[in-house]
């Protein structure tokens, strides 16, 4: 077997524990039209990389599975109200997310808005409520997930922010050029946040001396690999089709965004993906072998079509 069908069936794997995982949680969700709603959003077919990055990090440092159950679930939760208030028109105003109607298209406004805060709260608790989780880890990973919340929220307004600011500019005055430092800082925050607690999370059930230097290669990687699924985001959105995509093509030029393709364009934005991948590369090196995964799916992240 080839280095790439090991990489697909182990994520085909961590997937189908995944479903199983989700669909007992949401077995508990009284049956009401935002529940209906938050099911919707959830089974309409997404990548699942964040709680795949939770599961393999937990089998490469060689923590149970069960374990990070409660995590992976609440890191999926928190995705999915990010992009239900994503696709709002007060944000990016995009109609389409994982290939359908996007959550206020389907249900309405009001239960979009409803669905994402609801998905908030489920987030917490599955995480809190999982019994196998020690209290003291808990806390480690409500403090490192709420943490993530925050970064996306800022990160967010920051770059509502700037895409306002670039409009403004287009009329004469406004902005300016954003140096490459902000675009950064505001892709850290806005991406990087969430995917850096996936595979920082499950270094937290670890003890011992050499933890914080687990904990601190992981959370380089996670910054790395944040950023380099944003930059490719960015684009495919410039090149790359709706039906591809599974939501709007070209949406960051509608709505003014700026990315390191309207800033720099497709070519500069690709050498930097290549650069930032191998900055995520050189973070693994702690986990030698082990970290097999993680490298195919850097690999994977660069040449991705979706
Ligand atoms: C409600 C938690 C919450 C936050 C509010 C709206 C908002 C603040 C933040 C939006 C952040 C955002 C949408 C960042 C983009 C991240 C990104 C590249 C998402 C696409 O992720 P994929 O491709 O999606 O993994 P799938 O559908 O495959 O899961």
């Amino acid at each position: 077997m080839t280095r790439v069908q090991l990489f697909v069936n182990n994520y085909n794997r961590l997937a189908a524990f995944f479903a199983d995982w989700l669909s007992e949680d949401m077995r508990y969700v009284m049956s009401t039209r935002l529940s209906d709603a938050a099911t919707y959003s959830l089974m309409a077919g997404g990548k699942r990389l964040r709680p795949a990055l939770v599961m393999a990090t937990a089998e490469m440092l060689r923590v149970a599975l069960e374990n990070v159950r409660g995590f992976a679930l609440a890191v999926e939760y928190i995705h999915t109200s990010s992009l239900i208030h994503d696709d709002l028109p007060a944000m990016d105003d995009d109609s389409m997310r994982r290939g359908q109607p996007a959550c206020h298209v389907k249900y309405g406004e009001a239960a979009a808005i409803l669905t994402g805060d609801f998905l908030i709260a489920r987030a917490f608790q599955a995480l809190a409520g999982d019994v196998l989780q020690q209290p003291d880890v808990c806390k480690k990973l409500v403090t490192l997930l709420s943490g993530a919340v925050v970064a996306l929220c800022e990160g967010q307004i920051l770059d509502l922010d700037a895409a306002a600011a670039s409009r403004v500019d287009d009329g004469g005055g406004g902005l300016g050029e954003e140096s490459a430092l902000e675009l950064r800082r505001r892709h850290l925050m806005k991406t990087g946040a969430l995917i850096r607690a996936c595979v920082v999370g499950p270094a937290e059930f670890l003890s011992g001396s050499k933890s914080e230097g687990v904990k601190y290669a992981l959370s380089d990687y996670g910054n790395c690999l944040g950023l380099l699924f944003q930059i490719t985001d960015d684009i495919l959105d410039a090149t790359s089709t709706t039906e591809v995509l599974g939501k709007s093509a070209k949406n960051d030029s509608k709505q003014g965004a700026l990315t390191y393709v309207s800033l720099f364009g497709v070519d500069a934005a690709k050498k930097l993906a290549q650069e930032t991948a191998d900055q995520a590369l050189d973070a693994l090196s702690l986990f030698g072998e082990d970290a097999w995964f993680h490298r195919a799916l850097c690999l994977k992240v660069l040449e991705r079509d979706k």
